[in-house]
């Protein structure tokens, strides 16, 4: 059971709910974004932007702030909302999805917006890179920690085992990373395409903390971040399990829903699906 009461978990909750329904009115307006892993991952970047990591949108390069690499940088959607809504720029701004001269851009650009510590995209090296800043701030003795994002579709690529090897090798404890554990990636199911079962084994094989939990459960999502952050001899690996296109029944397991919009009638239906969800939490 979470320590936090039960008004900020509430909060949270009516958190994720705008950050969701931000998600699919710009990937909608914008005919083109990565609306499945954006909703999926709503609860888990409302939890970290809204409670457990430590940034300051006044001071977006505060060097005692925790990093965050957002590997799999095509779930843009959720990452720009969650970073609007914390302050870093204009909610008015999110309208301006992938437009022509618009800061935001189908994946994030550290040179054009505050708050990205890093620009991702190209899967499978944002791992690396959290080494690198988990691997410096344990030499230079500073207290932040070092979070990072991963697709399990991306899990796929080598460079994520070598960063995995090096972390567990220079027992990284400083380094929180989380997979968006839904089994879908571009072409369908993972287990189909390239198996990464079992995966958490994979993960203890190579020196890791790991520990799973449902990633569309705000409460477990806090308690699963609060026992990360107790671990003090290894990198942490969370299993998140998540559905695609979270709560949306016609988005769950359909591979289509990795980076199609949804057209006026699916956006309608998206939203009322979305309403729907949140009505029957009793907040
Ligand atoms: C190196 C690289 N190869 C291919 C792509 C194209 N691509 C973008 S997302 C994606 C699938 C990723 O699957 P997953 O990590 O499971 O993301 P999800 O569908 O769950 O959002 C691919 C192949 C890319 N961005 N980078």
């Amino acid at each position: 059971m979470s320590k936090i009461e039960k008004k900020q978990i509430n909060n949270l909750i009516r958190i994720s709910k705008q950050l969701r329904i931000d998600v699919v009115n710009i990937v909608h307006s914008a005919k083109s974004g990565h609306v499945g892993g954006s909703l999926g991952l709503a609860d888990i970047f409302t939890v970290l932007y809204f409670h457990v990591l430590k940034h300051n949108s006044n001071d977006p390069n505060w060097e005692n702030r925790d990093r965050f690499v957002v590997s799999n940088g095509h779930i843009a959607p959720i990452y720009y909302s969650a970073l609007a809504h914390s302050g870093y720029f204009p909610i008015s701004e999110l309208s301006s999805l992938r437009k022509l001269r618009s800061r935001l851009q189908g994946h994030p650009s550290t040179l054009d917006l505050p708050g990205i510590d890093i620009s991702t995209g190209s899967l499978g090296q944002g791992l690396g890179v959290a080494c690198g800043m988990a691997l410096i701030a344990q030499k230079d003795k500073k207290n932040h920690l070092v979070y990072c994002s991963i697709g399990d579709g991306e899990s796929q690529e080598g460079s994520i085992w070598e960063a995995a090897m090096f972390a567990g090798h220079h027992k990284l404890s400083n380094l929180i990373a989380f997979t968006d554990r839904n089994c879908i990636q571009i072409d369908g199911d993972t287990e189909k395409i390239n198996k990464l079962e079992p995966l958490s084994k994979k993960w203890e094989a190579f020196n890791w903390n790991v520990l799973s939990a449902n990633g569309n459960d705000i409460e477990e999502i806090l308690d699963t971040f609060e026992k990360a952050k107790k671990e003090n001899s290894k990198p942490t690996m969370i299993i998140f399990n998540t559905k695609l296109g979270f709560p949306v029944s016609f988005m769950d397991g359909v591979s289509k829903w990795h980076g199609t919009a949804p057209n006026d009638d699916e956006a309608k239906e998206t939203m009322i699906e979305i309403k729907k969800y949140y009505s029957k939490l009793k907040l």
